[in-house]
């Protein structure tokens, strides 16, 4: 499956968390494509899943940066140490990060804490446009860049217990938008892939997650579950040249679930 798609192009993906983050089919599938890649990771509790992870790499001397994106500070040293790395150029950011109180994905959306979902919208949100700064300078040198977020139909549309973080998505969503409508004349692109359900580390254990993966299997025009490795590939043609006319796209990878209308 290696190509040369992205050979000779640089890319730096926070949310590697686990092998099953979708981060990690991402950083698979632009590595297969040739892409030099580094990894941000959370804290010290990820570390060893992020070094399994380059263990199944084609490339070794991944750099691996801890940053917590609540923490400027920790983002402006992480942009460093991958500038200094990958020699002040930068082609492509993954932001593939999300976070709610369990609390805040069940229930009534009315009873979501001002403190969740303040730590939501800073997590989920606001951390794409903290990351799109800093990465700014690097895309220069490259002569532009291709930004990517992940989001969920739950961002769009009401689905049950998806709640608070339906409202964090949906501010990533328009600051997908924003961001691509201000960085366009730097030739920096920027786009969110909207995932039907997976079940990564993230996803077990919250309430009814496999009914949802049931009715998406029996009900998506694709009558099919989604494969991480799709997301993958989407992530690649996203990076890459072949969609260099497309910025401030959502673009759908649930088997077609989201033309559906009941
Ligand atoms: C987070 C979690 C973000 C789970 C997520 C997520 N984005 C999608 N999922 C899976 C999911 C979750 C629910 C759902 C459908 C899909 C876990 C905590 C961190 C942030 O409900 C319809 C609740």
């Amino acid at each position: 499956m290696t190509n040369g798609l992205l050979q000779g192009r640089f890319g730096f993906i926070f949310g590697v968390a686990h092998k099953s983050s979708l981060a990690s089919a991402i950083a698979r599938s632009l590595d297969q494509a040739g892409m030099r890649i580094a990894l941000a990771y959370q804290s010290d509790r990820q570390l060893r899943n992020v070094e399994q992870l380059v263990g199944t790499l084609s490339q070794d001397d991944v750099p691996l940066v801890q940053c917590d994106v609540s923490d400027d500070a920790q983002i402006e040293k992480a942009f460093a140490v991958v500038g200094e790395a990958f020699g002040g150029r930068l082609d492509a950011l993954v932001h593939s990060i999300a976070f709610a109180n369990r609390e805040d994905l069940s229930g009534g959306f009315w009873e979501t804490s001002r403190q969740g979902y303040l730590l939501s919208q800073d997590i989920s949100a606001y951390s794409l446009t903290a990351l799109t700064r800093e990465a700014l300078p690097l895309f220069d040198e490259s002569g532009g860049g291709s930004v990517m977020t992940l989001t969920y139909l739950g961002g769009e549309r009401v689905i049950r217990n998806y709640n608070l973080m339906g409202v964090s998505k949906a501010a990533l969503e328009m600051s997908v938008r924003y961001l691509a409508a201000d960085l366009g004349s730097r030739n920096v692109r920027v786009n969110a892939i909207s995932a039907g359900p997976v079940k990564t580390l993230s996803a077990r254990g919250v309430a009814g997650f496999t009914g949802i993966l049931d009715t998406m299997r029996e009900q998506a025009p694709l009558r099919r579950n989604i494969e991480p490795s799709e997301v993958g590939s989407t992530a690649v043609f996203l990076a890459s040249d072949l969609s260099s006319g497309i910025t401030g796209e959502v673009i759908h990878v649930d088997a077609g679930y989201h033309i559906l209308g009941n």
